[in-house]
């Protein structure tokens, strides 16, 4: 057992998750009022709007949650540019309502679903997740979502089905980091893509998440949907997705395309295996000054590990 000291847990973690939870139950029963089947059905969700979930204990983890003004304000999504605050920044530009997905390609059932639909398929869950950057940063954030696996059963994937690859919107007027200019940074080949093996996507760890901290999605964390696979780096978790394909081959990914030799298709945490440009061996939580160490599979392995007996893991980074 770990026995962590209080001076290593920041104080406002503290408060921020016991207020949170808190809030909780007087926000579930709020949440029944506001987000009752027949208001629900019209009504879209605001910004901040309660999302009940049961909370799910056998993702319970000893860290403590990252602060929700983290979470939300120290972002990865390139479609507002590049740095960390620009989401946070931009986000209001983004309409999660309304919203579609087609799921399509190699199923017996290929359907174009509303999110409000969708998000309402499955009972929720609350997870709390590891989140571990490939640059070097970490999170651990309270998801609300249900297994991907409960909607790929749904749609009936044929036997030529072996990759699932996910599009997320492209649409250059609500997001800026898309317009096309000399200034802006170009590296990214637009829409963002990226993809899972059929038995990852089916890994009961696979997220399809709707919300965070019982809200909905903030914007700048993928509203209204994104995928959360927690045993890879971040960038496999695909934000604000329009599209979920079957195909009988490996996707090209977005940051494949970009740095082939930087980013590969599986991307699995591997804190033995280097990116070229600086060592994973390690990283800093956000919210903290000190350098943990990296666990393989973002401490995922027993859960994990089976999936790639057999695969060098060196070649498949
Ligand atoms: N569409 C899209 N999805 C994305 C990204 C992005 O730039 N665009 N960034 C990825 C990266 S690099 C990370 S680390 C996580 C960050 O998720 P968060 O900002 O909610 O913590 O989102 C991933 N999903
Ligand atoms: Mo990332």
């Amino acid at each position: 057992m770990l026995i962590r000291h209080a001076s290593d847990i920041a104080s406002s973690e503290i408060t921020d998750y016991q207020l949170y939870l808190n809030r909780r139950s007087f926000l579930m029963g709020m949440a029944a009022l506001v987000l009752s089947p027949t208001r629900s059905a019209v009504a879209a969700p605001p910004a901040g709007a309660p999302l009940s979930a049961a909370r799910n204990e056998q993702f319970a983890l000893e860290d403590s949650p990252t602060s929700f003004e983290n979470i939300t304000t120290y972002n990865n999504f390139w479609e507002f540019g590049p740095n960390k605050d620009d989401p946070a920044r931009l986000a209001h530009l983004l309409k999660p309502r309304p919203w579609t997905v087609q799921v399509d390609g190699h199923v017996a059932r290929p359907r174009r679903y509303d999110i409000d639909e969708l998000a309402r398929l499955f009972p929720l869950e609350e997870r709390v997740y590891r989140l571990r950057c490939v640059e070097g940063w970490s999170m651990v954030i309270p998801w609300i979502g249900y297994p991907l696996a409960s909607l790929v059963k749904r749609v009936e994937p044929t036997s030529k089905a072996r990759f699932v690859e996910f599009t997320t919107l492209h649409d250059p007027a609500q997001f800026p980091g898309q317009r096309k200019s000399l200034l802006s940074f170009s590296s990214l080949d637009w829409p963002y893509v990226e993809g899972l093996r059929l038995d990852e996507a089916l890994h009961s760890l696979t997220l399809l998440t709707f919300g965070l901290y019982g809200q909905v999605l903030p914007n700048q964390d993928g509203a209204p949907i994104r995928i959360v696979a927690p045993w890879k780096y971040g960038f496999k978790s695909a934000k604000s997705i329009v599209r979920i394909r079957f195909v009988s081959e490996q996707p090209k990914t977005a940051w494949e395309k970009a740095a082939p030799s930087e980013y590969g298709f599986y991307s699995n945490v591997n804190p033995a295996v280097d990116h070229p440009r600086w060592s994973q061996a390690t990283e800093r939580r956000i919210g903290e000054f000190r350098r943990r160490k990296t666990l393989m599979f973002n401490g995922y392995t027993d859960q994990v590990a089976a999936l790639y007996t057999g695969m060098d893991l060196q070649r498949n980074f």
